[in-house]
């Protein structure tokens, strides 16, 4: 821990050098000021330009989370009914026997593979998170769990296919590199995308490269930076993709020598682009018609693109958590590929993830893993783009719920009787919400480890109280690009009886006999983590003063251009693909014969977008971007937060008139699966026939069913793509105005 007297008049204050564990787009360092076991007050990074790191509003806030009123403090047993969120406290013995009772019976009477462990990102750090407790559970027999990142399955697929590798980003300061900047659904400005990436582009429009924002709203980097904004109908990007790769075709602008040395398939692509695969031009009227970006706009930016080098298209993971996100993805990279891009410094390679290999270690660097006994057998999943061998064994992330509803008899590998959620608020942040509540209510028995009482956790059976991050020391990591490694400090002692999951898992490893669970101290494995990590290893030399400063910045000698050495010197450096070239055509793909994954990248159409006859009754398409002011769910009980950034549905000015909606108005959105209430902004920054609602608000439905939290997962699918996608961004509803006394 890193402490600095300050002041004599301040007893005891003390700062505190640290950072966040969220899942969110950046990484801030912070430094906290804490007297008598409180943080009273956050700055931001201290190093000068152009290091620093600027704190986010988020971030900025922290204590307002960490202190706030409703954090939970002690083991919970649930007494009234399930999700009505009456609890009784008990004590940790209590919470944990009862525990290891019902495991025991499960595991006894149906077998391991029913019991369901659901983790994902609500705590990034390398040992207090809950991998130690998946450890635990192997150990105990196994568990059955999902499979598909929430976040980017569509573009891990999708760069795994044309890439063979997810490491497609660049380097920020890169940025200042590039003539032409294209933001294609990536909004940095509120998802972050690397703490530094808004100061880069900044620099680089001060450095004259133009900016152009495709996003069917006005997002915020768009207003910041863009010359230009190209509103787009969702889930129609692949079809305009395809009409600019067919102006450059028809106008010989594409660099065919580099299509020729490092690419395969551009021909199988040009053929379904120019029609002579499906008789069907992909035209810039044929995209009009579908996208609603006119046809000048496209061929305009479609010989921009592929004139001004170097250029760099970002495409990003939010449109591509679609019902067919993938197909935007590998457009996206063929683009790139076409123009010759990929591997130049200022170029960019898309492929939505943004990732570079500096900075990426600490997270899954955790606790050394176990195989998890019920996985075993099945077929291999290795380096397989087939979904269906993913799936043997586990539910896709988005289809957990119904998994749990409907067990083997739906297809599913396994019956549920148990639930562990673990830094997860999954029945209000995955599709059909009040579906999600009612699987909740059929398991026999639910843990949920939370620092808040969340519309998850109103579920459990026994709620187990967290620490927070101001309550441990960490090892974490910046989201997605670095260049830097952090470590988290602790600044406060835990709240009431809170424990880490890590702990957690110690304290039921102790209960359950395995004395060898834990043989370290925590600065212990903190060390280890850094010193056996390949990348860190060589790096920090100084773990006491990396622990102190709560930072390490990389100096990089040059920018990290994604592929660099791959179109250097192909010859000793294929890529990583059967082919070893970028697969526009994918034979993988050929292989698997998945009409919802053609070998070559497509525009689809699919279910509940705007070429649906559901649309007749269900008119506008629905967007769920991330919050500015929250992380998902989290951080949504701040009141500071709260008031940056009201919960409101946006609609078009064209959608609200013959609806007679007017801004503030409280209005219903809905469709089949669900209803909620919300008011309304009306906005000429979102386009004609789409609405949009942040996620994230918390599930909070009346005895009418509809939701007066304005959680947008009443809403949306529980399905996934061809890739893997959750399918987040595809849906269709109506809004009307809210009546009187409702
Ligand atoms: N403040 C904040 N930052 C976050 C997070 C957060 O919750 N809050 N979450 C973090 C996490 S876990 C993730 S995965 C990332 C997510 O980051 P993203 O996936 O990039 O974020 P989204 O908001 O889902 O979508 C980005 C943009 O895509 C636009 N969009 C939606 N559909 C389409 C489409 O069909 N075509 C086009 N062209 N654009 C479309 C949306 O309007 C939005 O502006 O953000 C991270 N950063
Ligand atoms: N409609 C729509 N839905 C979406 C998305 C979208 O674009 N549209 N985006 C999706 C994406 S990209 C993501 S990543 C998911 C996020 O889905 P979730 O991970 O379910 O979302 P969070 O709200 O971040 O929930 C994290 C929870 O972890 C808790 N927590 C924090 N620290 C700890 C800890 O140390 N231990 C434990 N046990 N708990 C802790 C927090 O209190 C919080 O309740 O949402 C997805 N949902
Ligand atoms: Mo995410």
């Amino acid at each position: 821990m890193s402490s600095e007297a300050a002041g004599s008049t301040e007893n005891q204050a003390k700062i505190v050098r640290t950072t966040s564990a969220f899942d969110c787009g950046g990484r801030c360092p912070l430094r906290l000021k804490v007297v008598n076991n409180e943080i009273v007050n956050i700055e931001g990074d201290d190093a000068p330009e152009p290091e620093q790191l600027r704190a986010c509003l988020r971030c900025r806030a922290l204590r307002k989370y960490v202190h706030h009123p409703d954090r939970l403090q002690y083991p919970l047993k649930r007494v009234g009914e399930k999700g009505k969120g009456e609890f009784e406290r008990i004590s940790w013995d209590e919470a944990l026997d009862t525990i290891i009772e019902k495991m025991t019976h499960v595991k006894e009477t149906y077998g391991n593979e029913s019991i369901f462990m659901a983790s994902n990102g609500g705590y990034l750090g390398a040992l207090h998170g809950g991998g130690g407790l998946f450890k635990v559970m192997s150990m105990f027999g196994g568990y059955t769990t999902h499979y598909g990142n929430v976040s980017s399955e569509g573009a891990v697929w999708a760069v795994l296919t044309q890439y063979g590798s997810v490491m497609v980003g660049h380097s920020r300061e890169d940025l200042l590199n590039s003539k032409l900047i294209i933001l294609w659904g990536w909004d940095p400005a509120r998802m972050i995308s690397g703490t530094n990436t808004m100061y880069h582009l900044i620099k680089a429009k001060e450095n004259g490269a133009k900016v152009i924002c495709i996003d069917p709203r006005y997002n915020d980097s768009g207003s910041l930076l863009a010359e230009q904004w190209i509103p787009i109908r969702p889930g129609t990007d692949a079809a305009m993709m395809a009409a600019m790769a067919n102006v450059m075709i028809k106008e010989v602008l594409q660099d065919q020598p580099f299509l020729d040395k490092y690419t395969v398939g551009f021909d199988k692509y040009k053929d379904y682009v120019m029609g002579d695969e499906d008789g069907v031009e992909k035209t810039p009227a044929w995209a009009e018609e579908i996208s609603g970006v006119p046809a000048q706009t496209i061929i305009d930016l479609a010989r921009e693109y592929a004139t001004t080098k170097p250029a760099t298209l970002m495409d990003c993971q939010g449109p591509a958590r679609s019902a067919t996100g993938e197909q935007y993805v590998r457009s996206a990279m063929t683009l790139c590929a076409m123009t010759g891009n990929v591997g130049k410094a200022g170029g960019g390679a898309g492929g939505g993830l943004m990732g570079i290999p500096v900075g990426h270690m600490f997270r899954g660097s955790g606790i050394p893993g176990m195989k998890n006994p019920a996985e075993a057998g099945g077929k291999s999943v290795r380096g397989t783009l087939d979904l269906e061998l993913r799936l043997q064994k586990r539910f896709h992330t988005n289809k957990m719920f119904d998994a749990i509803l409907k067990g083997k008899k739906g297809g599913y590998p396994a019956d549920i009787k148990m639930a562990w959620f673990v830094a997860n608020n999954y029945l209000n942040q995955l599709g059909n919400t009040n579906k999600n509540a009612e699987a909740l209510k059929a398991l026999d028995f639910m843990v949920s480890s939370e620092l808040f009482l969340t519309p998850t956790a109103r579920y459990a059976d026994i709620i187990l109280p967290v620490s927070s991050v101001a309550e441990k020391n960490d090892l974490t990591r910046p989201w997605p690009s670095g260049p830097y490694y952090t470590a988290v400090n602790k600044a406060i002692e835990p709240l009431g009886e809170c424990k880490s999951d890590w702990e957690i898992a110690c304290a039921l490893a102790d209960k359950l006999g395995y004395t060898d669970f834990n043989p370290y101290t925590e600065s212990e494995w903190l060390k280890m983590f850094v010193e056996l990590n390949p990348e860190t290893g060589p790096q920090i030399k100084d773990n006491d003063k990396f622990r102190e400063e709560g930072i390490h910045r990389v100096k990089l000698d040059e920018p990290v251009v994604a592929f660099k050495k791959e179109i250097e010197d192909p010859e000793n450096n294929p890529f990583s693909t059967p082919s070893g070239k970028i697969e526009i055509f994918s034979q993988r793909l050929a292989d698997t014969n998945n009409p919802l994954t053609p070998p070559i990248p497509k525009y689809m159409s699919a279910k509940e977008d705007h070429t649906d006859p559901l649309t007749k009754k269900f008119p506008l398409q629905l967007l769920t971007p991330h919050p500015r002011n929250r992380v998902h769910s989290e951080l949504y009980k701040v009141d500071w937060l709260k008031e940056t950034h009201p919960h409101t549905v946006w609609i078009n000015p064209r959608d609200a008139e013959p609806r007679g909606l007017k801004n503030d108005d409280e209005v219903y959105v809905f469709n089949e699966r669900g209803k909620l209430i919300i008011p309304v902004f009306v906005t000429e920054k979102i386009v004609h026939g789409v609405v949009a609602i942040f996620e994230g608000a918390w599930y909070d439905p009346d005895e009418n069913g509809v939701c007066r939290g304005g959680c947008v997962n009443v809403l949306t699918l529980d399905e996934h793509s061809g890739g893997g996608a959750s399918v987040l961004k595809t849906a269709l509803v109506e809004v009307e105005l809210a009546k009187e006394g409702e």
